[in-house]
């Protein structure tokens, strides 16, 4: 383990300093304090080179850490889990299909790739917890409790949709489930999730509030002032930076002035791990850490779990800012099939079990589909209905 997380770090350094940067004192390669366990040895855990050997290597390493933790976990949560993935990518893949058929209109931004981070956080959750996040935010409402039925016939503009046809993709909400949106101003949830929190604590709770985000939002003003705040008044917040390395066609490295965003939280002396984000058990492991600090005395945490995201930004990107090999390269560390090999070797499901989620899922979204496309569109009167004006 020590081999391996020194090679990952030196990896790296090395990305880093091919990072046009202006100098500023950032931690790459820098010897910088950290309140995490890990958050050190887990960087460059994606690595920034097109090579099968080393793809293997790290694929095989990632499930070694794997197979640990899953001999530590439930069965049937574990079924659960792949459960999610597995939907959360068909349901995806679908939408795709559909939206290119114009069933959908405006926006969709999809989540394919990123499957691991919000299953393995967010199923880390108990009742009364809250989640909010960005506008990339399908498969999410959908781990939340949320249907399927309800998040397609949402994005179809349907009246069966989660907020009557009224929102589309970018507004799943339900209060019920603890899921506060769907937010289209990048960073905007920031702000909103922190106050999540603090309600939370206000009211005399033990729970916590997942609060989503891209890597681009870490450059707004309301992000550094959330955790100054969070931290200072032990608001039970986990900031979760989905790190998927692009905001629309700008890659990180043109838009950042350091690499490491879960060092960011220093400044704050906020309690900070970078995560792997294609290996959705260290993403629940650390999640589990942030939660138990959360609920100890509403200590605040960032999670920088770095990610990929499979398809454009959003289903009008025409995706020239990066390679077709980029994407290949990652799609061969691909999160839900190194689960799957995981949990074959663990000998935790047979075939037939594996067989049955992967058929599930597909049911699931094809109920989907025959629901959003029997829904009614909204009512004319549904106009003049859930306005608000000041
Ligand atoms: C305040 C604000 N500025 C600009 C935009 C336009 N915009 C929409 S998404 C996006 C990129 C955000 O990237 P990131 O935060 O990394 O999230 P990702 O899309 O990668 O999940 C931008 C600039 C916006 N919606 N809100
Ligand atoms: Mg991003």
């Amino acid at each position: 383990m020590a081999t391996k997380t020194a090679t990952r770090q030196k990896k790296t350094e090395k990305n880093a300093d091919a990072t046009p940067k202006p100098d500023d004192g950032s931690t790459n390669g820098k010897a910088s304090k950290t309140t995490s366990k890990n958050s050190d040895q887990l960087k460059g855990a994606v690595t920034d080179t097109v090579d099968a050997t080393e793809a293997h290597a790290e694929y095989e390493d990632r499930k070694q850490n794997q197979l640990e933790s899953i001999k530590n976990t439930d069965k049937e949560l574990l079924g659960e889990m792949l459960y999610q993935m597995v939907l959360g990518r068909v349901f995806e893949q679908k939408c795709a299909e559909v939206y290119r058929i114009g069933k959908i209109g405006g926006f969709c931004h999809l989540y394919i790739g990123q499957e691991a981070v919000g299953v393995g956080s967010m199923m880390a959750l108990k009742e009364g917890d809250y989640a909010i996040t960005s506008y990339r935010d399908h498969v999410q409402a959908m781990i939340a409790g949320i249907t399927p039925e309800a998040v397609l016939a949402e994005l179809y503009g349907k009246s069966g949709g989660n907020v009557g046809g009224k929102g589309g993709s970018m507004h799943m909400f339900s209060k019920e489930k603890g899921f506060f949106g769907g937010h289209g101003i990048v960073g905007g949830q920031i702000g909103v999730g922190t106050g999540m929190a603090y309600a939370q604590k206000y009211k005399g709770t033990d729970n916590v509030t997942l609060c989503f985000f891209g890597e681009a939002a870490v450059n707004q003003g309301i992000f550094h002032e959330s955790l100054n705040m969070a931290q200072l008044w032990k608001i039970p917040c986990i900031y979760i930076c989905e790190n998927n390395q692009y905001g629309m066609g700008t890659s990180q490295a043109r838009a950042m002035s350091i690499s490491n965003i879960a060092s960011k939280a220093e400044s704050y002396g906020m309690a900070n791990e970078f995560v792997d984000g294609m290996d959705v058990m260290a993403v629940r492991e650390a999640t589990l850490r942030a939660i138990e600090r959360g609920r100890a005395d509403g200590s605040p945490t960032l999670l920088e779990i770095r990610c990929y995201r499979y398809m454009g930004h959003s289903m009008s990107d025409p995706g020239k800012y990066r390679t077709t090999e980029e994407i290949k390269k990652y799609q061969e560390r691909d999160p839900i099939v190194l689960f799957k090999d995981s949990l074959k070797e663990a000998g935790v499901f047979t075939d037939e079990e594996f067989a049955e989620i992967d058929n599930r899922a597909k049911e699931a979204t094809q109920k989907a589909v025959d629901f959003a496309e029997s829904s009614p569109f909204p009512e004319e009167s549904e106009l003049f209905t859930d306005v608000y004006a000041d």
